[in-house]
């Protein structure tokens, strides 16, 4: 009796140690090659798990445009896309500021990737369930370039 109840303590200890530890989520997304899109426009996180995402921009992309991938916070998709539109009358936006607008909505973002070239963008998802919308913020974009990343248990 003594021997059940000890292991059933280490199982429910085992379990409750890797409902902590979630694994790394790493997830590849890729750039259209015609048209400004994402090949993954939605994917489901836990929150304060590790995220890993590798952007990729095709050497083949017809387009030649630069992208990068932004995430923002709950409902802030609009305001954040105008924001880099406004961005385009700023010299430095698309070479240091690599297109990323001044905004506190914006919680992560990686370079600005030109065709043939990749970045990977690291981070803890954040604690708080939600919709969190991630969208390219090359001026013009991220009206039809953007997905959705959703944090939840
Ligand atoms: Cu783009």
């Amino acid at each position: 009796m003594k021997k059940t109840l000890l292991a059933l303590a280490v199982v429910a200890s085992l379990s409750s140690f890797l409902t902590v530890v979630a694994e790394d989520l790493e997830i590849t997304i890729t750039a259209d090659k015609v048209q400004f899109l994402y090949d993954v426009t939605e994917f489901t996180v836990k929150p304060g798990q590790k995220v890993k995402i590798t952007l990729i921009n095709p050497g083949d992309s017809v387009t030649r445009q630069p992208h990068n991938i932004l995430i923002c916070k709950p409902g802030t998709k609009n305001a954040v896309g105008m924001a880099s539109n406004a961005g385009l009358s700023d010299p430095e936006f698309l070479t240091t500021k690599q297109a990323v607008p001044d905004s506190d909505d914006v919680l992560f973002a990686s370079k600005l990737v030109q065709p043939d070239a990749e970045d990977v963008l690291e981070f803890t998802a954040p604690s708080e369930p939600g919709d969190y919308p991630y969208i390219c913020t090359y001026p013009g974009h991220w009206a039809i370039m953007n997905g959705i990343m959703k944090v939840a248990e």
